[in-house]
């Protein structure tokens, strides 16, 4: 049979000492983290949806509510979390079950958060701010560690509040919570006018079947930083009229409280 000869300056050529190789793929390796860690790798989603809830939503509903176990009660929107969305309205979840929610990573927010993003028994029943907070990391946050890590993502939301008084810019236009009812347009206008771009509006229904003012969707670009126009807004749920809920008061609850003995999750 026919034997292949061997080269022995090619075998030269490509068998360095042992020692070299070692430097040359430490080299590498270095080489490789900057280039990751000084260019970190572009958001694979298109947008946010940063989204707050009007407890009065909750508490008048079929489902019913409880109040926050911790926190205050101050009549505010409360956020409800930051999402990252696809174009085509879709939007990933659950992305990395290597880095899953640690309390111990935010301990310095975690009063703020207490007041600015509270549990209205939305979700489950006693309210548990802590499994929202869990869920809405584990959700959406393992999904956008491209630009954010625990703390970055919890402290992201927390600006946002701060920079918008949805309440506030709400009130100013003469829309209150007062159970009265609003132009669905109006609603989205006096936001607008504050912050360049229309909300997108969830609505529920309250016992009686009116449909009121449940969620607002602000949209911001895929690093969270500006506000953009929506590409697209979940709007159906709702009526050209809307009631705008009064702020549930916690002595009136004890019979929502009976309503809703489930603990739900979603
Ligand atoms: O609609 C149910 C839950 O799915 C998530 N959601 C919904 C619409 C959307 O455009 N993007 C998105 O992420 C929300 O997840 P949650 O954090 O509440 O579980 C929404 O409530």
């Amino acid at each position: 049979g026919k034997e292949k000869k061997k080269n022995p300056k090619k075998k030269q050529e490509t068998q360095r000492p042992k020692h070299m190789r070692g430097i040359i793929i430490v080299s590498l390796l270095i080489l490789q983290s900057l280039v990751v860690s000084s260019s970190p790798t572009a958001p694979d989603f298109n947008f946010f949806y940063w989204v707050n809830y009007w407890p009065g939503a909750i508490c008048d509903s079929q489902k019913g509510c409880c109040p926050p176990t911790k926190g205050n009660t101050a009549s505010d929107f409360i956020i409800h979390g930051l999402w990252p969305q696809f174009n085509n309205g879709t939007w990933p979840a659950f992305c990395d079950q290597t880095n899953l929610f640690d309390i111990s990573k935010i301990s310095d927010l975690v009063c703020q958060m207490e007041k600015k993003w509270t549990e209205w028994g939305v979700w489950a029943c006693p309210s548990n701010e802590t499994n929202l907070w869990e869920h809405e990391w584990n959700k959406h946050g393992t999904c956008v560690q491209s630009i954010f890590d625990q703390h970055s993502y919890f402290l992201t939301n927390l600006k946002f509040k701060y920079k918008v008084n949805l309440l506030n810019i709400l009130k100013q236009k003469g829309i209150k919570p007062n159970d009265g009812f609003y132009g669905l347009d109006e609603i989205k206008n006096a936001i607008k006018c504050v912050i360049g771009f229309a909300p997108g509006i969830e609505c529920n229904e309250d016992v009686k079947g009116n449909k009121q003012l449940f969620q607002i969707y602000i949209c911001l670009d895929n690093y969270a930083k500006e506000f953009v126009e929506c590409p697209y807004v979940p709007d159906k749920s709702c009526a050209s009229k809307i009631k705008f809920p009064k702020f549930p008061e916690r002595d009136s609850l004890s019979e929502s409280l009976s309503v809703m003995s489930s603990v739900s999750t979603t």
